[in-house]
């Protein structure tokens, strides 16, 4: 059904549909969006999930009691909806003491002080039950090269992280981290800039089972990456612990546009491998979908509830055409006929080691490469233009 339910799992920053237009070049076209609303009309829509980031709900420097509030507040609307928190973030970007980053700011006071904005918003997000707590470092980084020592800054990125790991731990709270990746913007390079970078980094932690990656469709693509296939990657590793859905037209400014009005393509492979799985069976995606995107400014409040749907019903298109894709016996025709599932395949045989290998003659002495010049195609393009078919509704 293309209708959103709550067993899809759409989630949406309060921060996407509460963007108010705002860029470096112009003031805002739309008034604030109050957190009520927020969760009212996205449970009216379909959505299950909101997600946020401490300044979001209560501007940065607010008093216990305005902070309590609105808590408080918010408390209220998602028992009223039945709306939960899958997620939550910290800013450590917008307030001016993080001009220079916040875990990995140069100067010691500010990396401390970020330290505890993080670990009041984890109790926060403990008592909100929400299980994923993610980490986008846009100010973590530098626009000149002497002005940043990278091998200290990751050392107390990695410091930072292993403190929130301990503190989770003891405290005995069900939260995992997820680092979010962006190559650039707002710094003019930030600090694990793709998918690739931050798994590494993760392998240096101390509980490396604690932390993955919220990988961000836009974000990928700034960096000229194929987002489909650095999620196959993050799923094969186990460390796709959240996702942010959104769309991007190529390499320049993080666009943040509806899932979909960007690389349809690769939203079309996207969702085919998060609601399918590889063509062999591997292992399928069940967090939250989450958005990340702004409503364009050009919007008013009506054009920024249809954005939001445009958002849930592009994924449920997709997943509803992936589906067709996948059933469809031509495609499983073609797929035969490219070797797609013979890649599943080992290479060797059970038990078979080099030696065995190198006494094979049909491998190497016996085996027969002319006649894949002019002759033995893959058939990529006839599978590719199969998904083009379902994509626009052909098939
Ligand atoms: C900010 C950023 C997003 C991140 C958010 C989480 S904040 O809007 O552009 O990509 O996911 O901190
Ligand atoms: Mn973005
Ligand atoms: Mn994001
Ligand atoms: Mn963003």
């Amino acid at each position: 059904s293309l209708t959103p339910t709550r067993d899809d799992k759409f989630s949406f920053g309060l921060w996407t549909i509460g963007y108010n237009g705002a860029d470096p070049f112009g003031g805002p076209t739309r008034a604030p969006l109050d957190v009520v609303e927020a969760v009212t009309k996205l449970s009216e829509l379909g959505a299950y999930g909101l997600t946020f980031h401490d300044d979001d709900l209560f501007a940065f420097g607010s008093t216990d009691t305005e902070r309590q509030n609105q808590i408080d507040r918010l408390k209220g609307a998602l028992a009223d909806t039945g709306l939960i928190i899958p997620m939550i973030t910290t800013n450590l970007f917008s307030a001016p003491v993080f001009k220079d980053g916040g875990f990995t700011s140069n100067d010691r006071a500010v990396r401390r002080f970020a330290l505890r904005k993080v670990l009041r918003n984890i109790d926060l997000a403990a008592e909100l039950g929400a299980k994923t707590f993610v980490m986008w470092g846009g100010r973590e980084g530098a626009e000149y090269d002497a002005a940043k020592d990278i091998r200290s800054a990751l050392e107390r990125y990695r410091e930072a992280v292993n403190l929130l790991g301990d503190y989770v731990t003891d405290k005995g709270y069900d939260i995992r981290f997820a680092i979010e990746p962006k190559p650039n913007e707002p710094r003019g390079d930030i600090l694990l800039p793709t998918v690739g970078h931050a798994m590494a980094f993760i392998q240096t932690l101390e509980r490396p089972e604690l932390v993955g990656v919220n990988p961000e469709v836009g974000h990928e693509q700034m960096a000229g990456l194929n987002f489909a296939s650095g999620i196959a990657q993050a799923l094969y590793q186990g460390k796709l612990y959240h996702i942010d859905l959104n769309g991007q037209r190529g390499i320049k400014y993080d666009q943040d546009l509806v899932f979909g009005h960007g690389d349809l393509y690769n939203a079309f492979a996207l969702v085919d491998l998060l609601e399918n799985g590889s063509p062999d069976g591997g292992p399928t995606y069940d967090g939250p979908r989450h958005f990340d995107y702004k409503p364009s400014r050009t919007e008013d409040i009506t054009g920024v509830w249809d954005s939001a749907a445009a958002n849930m019903r592009t994924y449920l298109l997709l997943k509803e055409r992936t589906a067709a894709f996948r059933a469809d016996p031509e495609v499983q025709d073609a797929l035969q006929f490219s070797k797609v599932n013979e890649l599943a395949e080992p290479t060797l045989a059970a038990g078979e080691s080099y030696a065995e290998l190198l006494a094979d003659r049909s491998a190497y002495e016996d085996f027969d490469a002319s006649p894949y010049f002019d002759g033995k195609g893959f058939g990529f393009v006839r599978l590719q233009q199969l998904a083009l078919e379902h994509l626009t509704g052909a098939s």
